[in-house]
């Protein structure tokens, strides 16, 4: 049976490409989502990419993923730094859960610099724009295949 993962992705995601400063670069968030797909096709694994401004959305997100999804990649943007809801459902998957950020966080202002997502995660990735969500489908499915053999 082909591998699900899921990419979950946080408030105002559904804005990229449209930020005034390009703190996010210039690619909207339907083209950063087919250019995973592409990736998690070349990998042979099925992408659930998805995008919620709602905390609670997610919450019921990563649960769904307890059940159908092998690896999980979250970007949970500004509910990063504050959601105890997001952090304690990501503290239930059993599977490789990669932190990506589009900007690098510690860069920024200082309220960006500490992540409740990062206390779950296996590994973050952040500064790279959209070529580090690529390569947070790799290191997933790395993952996924070192822990099943
Ligand atoms: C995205 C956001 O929307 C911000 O709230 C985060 C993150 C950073 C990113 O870099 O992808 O602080």
């Amino acid at each position: 049976m082909t591998q699900q993962i899921f990419f979950l992705n946080g408030p105002n995601a559904n804005l990229y490409g449209m930020d005034k400063n390009g703190t996010y670069g210039s690619e909207s968030f339907a083209s950063i989502d087919e250019r995973c797909q592409r990736r998690a096709a070349s990998h042979n694994i099925t992408l659930q990419f998805r995008q919620s401004n709602h905390e609670g959305v997610l919450v019921d997100w990563i649960q769904e993923a307890r059940q159908q999804a092998a690896g999980l990649i979250i970007n949970a943007a500004g509910l990063t730094y504050t959601s105890v809801p997001i952090l304690d459902a990501l503290l239930m998957f059993d599977g490789p859960i990669i932190e990506a950020h589009m900007s690098n966080i510690w860069k920024r202002e200082p309220f960006r610099h500490h992540s409740l997502v990062s206390k779950a995660a296996t590994g973050v990735i952040a500064g790279l724009g959209v070529i580090g969500y690529e390569l947070a489908i790799d290191a997933v499915v790395e993952l996924i295949k070192a822990n099943a053999a």
